[in-house]
């Protein structure tokens, strides 16, 4: 068995130098920065912690109790609010929590649909279906890639779902919260936000604040444009004491035994990072988004909403019908070293026949890059997409563009190699 061990450690190593080589477009992914990297592979991952700070079903938590305490804390301070647990393990994870916790089987819950840009949680196949709660559509502008608030608000009034989801994977403007808050009021029903993608943007005081334009809880993964480990966290700012207390016995016993211990104390870190680093962070990331949208823009690909700059995050959609669809483009595109991924857009008519790519500027950013490096990108597609240009030579000018951008920026540490495989062991094992 020596001989797996081996395998995948080479594979491991093989897939770290390839990202080391890419230009990576994926709009949810990031880079952890040394300091939370090395909690990951402490003791904390052996342990279990059940429970609360001061309230834990096993003994020796006394260290993992304050490091909860801190993560809480440094979690209600970057988001200005009062309530925070770090329990859920993930977005999705957290999204059930919430679903647990404020609807039960059969209730109707608000959601954008899957093509307009809404997280698979909304789906029948994902999270809604498992809690078996049923989706109410919110009417969609897809020039302004955002909610529909006119036709909306006769939808909720008409329907009146006791929880509406605010919150997309392909998000590229904010959302209409503060109009339709009203209806909202009107009809009873709670606002939640998935603010996954946009973590960090919100932190940085980049994108809407949801907990101070009226949605009770905001559930989020961690490792988006918030570069932190792959976690969930639920915060709360307006959510009654009974609503929060139904939270955090979603998040334990509800979806969770035990929460990553590791992955919490990592999480810590990149909370502190952010506060320290997070406002430049984001404003550089949301800068390199719409220098893309341009650039690609301006060699004639469609890119989405051109008439309000493309985007106000991390992300932009580019209709790809023209160079073969979503599938073809991306699987070109990653065969020359650039990593994005197909996209359902709005209008598609198959699910399984995606139009565009989406496109993410977190990871770049974290490297270093700026409206340069996004201009030399925008390049590199034109000749790989619309030129012809053969792949070998794209995914040259791609390595060779990554070379001057392999380190971390934007955390304590910064200057470390960003892609580095930590060999503890430091030799193979024994045949
Ligand atoms: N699958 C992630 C994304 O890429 O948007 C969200 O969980």
């Amino acid at each position: 068995m020596a001989g797996a061990v081996r395998r995948v450690r080479d594979l491991t190593r093989a897939h770290s130098t390839r990202f080391e080589r890419a230009i990576p477009l994926i709009a949810s992914e990031n880079l952890l920065s040394p300091y939370a990297k090395e909690l990951l592979i402490s003791d904390l991952h052996s342990r279990y912690a059940e429970g609360l700070p001061g309230e834990r079903y096993y003994e020796g938590n006394e260290q993992v109790d304050e490091i909860e305490e801190l993560t809480l804390a440094l979690a209600r301070r970057l988001f200005r609010c009062s309530f925070a647990d770090v329990r859920p393990i993930s977005g999705t994870v957290a999204n059930l929590a919430v679903l647990k916790a404020l609807a039960e089987p059969g209730e109707l819950v608000g959601t954008a649909r899957l093509a307009d840009g809404a997280h698979i949680s909304s789906a029948a196949f994902g999270a809604f279906g498992l809690r078996g709660v049923r989706p109410v559509y919110y009417a969609w502008d897809p020039e302004r890639m955002t909610i529909d608030v006119g036709r909306t608000r006769e939808i909720l009034r008409a329907v009146r779902p006791k929880l509406c989801l605010f919150g997309l994977s392909l998000f590229l403007f904010p959302l209409p919260i503060d109009e339709l808050r009203p209806t909202l009021e009107e009809i009873g029903a709670l606002g939640w936000y998935d603010g996954a993608h946009v973590l960090g943007l919100i932190a940085g005081g980049e994108f809407q604040d949801p907990l101070h334009e009226g949605c009770s809880v905001l559930s989020a993964s961690t490792h988006k444009t918030l570069p932190g480990p792959q976690h969930g966290i639920l915060l709360g700012e307006t959510a009654e004491p009974t609503v929060r207390q139904r939270l955090q016995s979603a998040a334990f016993p509800g979806v969770t035994s035990n929460h990553h211990l590791h992955a919490m104390a990592a999480l810590a870190v990149s909370l502190a990072e952010h506060l320290e680093f997070g406002r430049e962070y984001a404003r550089q990331t949301v800068a390199n988004a719409r220098a893309l949208g341009q650039a690609l823009h301006d060699r004639g690909f469609d890119v989405l909403a051109p008439e309000l700059g493309f985007t106000r995050s991390h992300t932009i959609a580019v209709r790809v019908v023209r160079e073969g669809g979503g599938a073809e483009a991306a699987q070109r595109l990653a065969a020359a070293g650039i990593i994005s991924n197909k996209n359902l857009l709005p209008g598609d008519r198959s699910p399984k026949q995606p139009g565009g790519v989406r496109l993410g500027t977190p990871e770049v950013t974290r490297l270093g890059m700026g409206p340069k490096e996004m201009a030399v990108i925008a390049e590199l597609f034109d000749e790989l997409l619309h030129q012809g240009r053969p792949v070998a030579e794209v995914a040259a000018k791609a390595a060779a563009l990554k070379r001057g951008f392999t380190t971390l920026r934007y955390c304590f540490g910064a200057g470390e190699a960003a892609y580095r495989y930590y060999d503890l062991v430091g030799r193979e094992p024994d045949a």
